[in-house]
């Protein structure tokens, strides 16, 4: 049966390509959203994309998936990874597999980015690797039995 993957990427994601470059670099979400449906399209897949600034609507979409049947999400949770207990339940609570991902290197950052709230039940962390991160998470929940 065909993959049905989520995209979702948290606070402030919204904002890439238009600053601070030289920690996220120049391409915008649209683009990262554009390449990440086409791979899952080459690969027979589909992939949903869903940002927010709000925590709550995040944790509606993550509830919401398990309804749709998703098989895997790739989340770059933005801010809340260091905050959220409450998007860290709602992916424990609906037991969707998924990859948390930061383009930045979020270890060679202040210390209150050094923890994040999701890593222990993801399963695995992509970091530092900027937005080809993405790509790799993509790549690794497709193959995934
Ligand atoms: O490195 C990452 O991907 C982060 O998840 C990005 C979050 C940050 O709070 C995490 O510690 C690491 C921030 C997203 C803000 O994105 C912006 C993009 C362009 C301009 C301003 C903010």
């Amino acid at each position: 049966m065909a993959k049905n993957l989520l995209l979702l990427n948290g606070p402030n994601l919204n904002l890439l390509g238009s600053r601070e470059p030289e920690v996220y670099g120049a391409s915008t979400l649209a683009d990262i959203e554009h390449a990440a449906q086409a791979q899952a399209m080459a690969a027979g897949a589909s992939l949903s994309c869903f940002q927010s600034n709000h925590e709550g609507a995040l944790i509606d979409r993550i509830h919401a998936a398990k309804t749709a049947g998703v098989d895997a999400i790739v989340i770059n949770p933005g801010g809340l990874t260091h905050t959220s207990v409450a998007l860290r339940d709602a992916l424990a609570g609906v037991a969707i597999p998924f990859v948390e991902v930061h383009i930045s290197n979020i270890y060679q950052r202040e210390s209150f980015r050094h923890h994040s709230f999701l890593s222990a039940i993801a399963i695995g962390t992509i970091c530092g690797l900027g937005i080809d991160g993405y790509r790799f998470a993509i790549d690794f929940v497709l193959k995934k039995r």
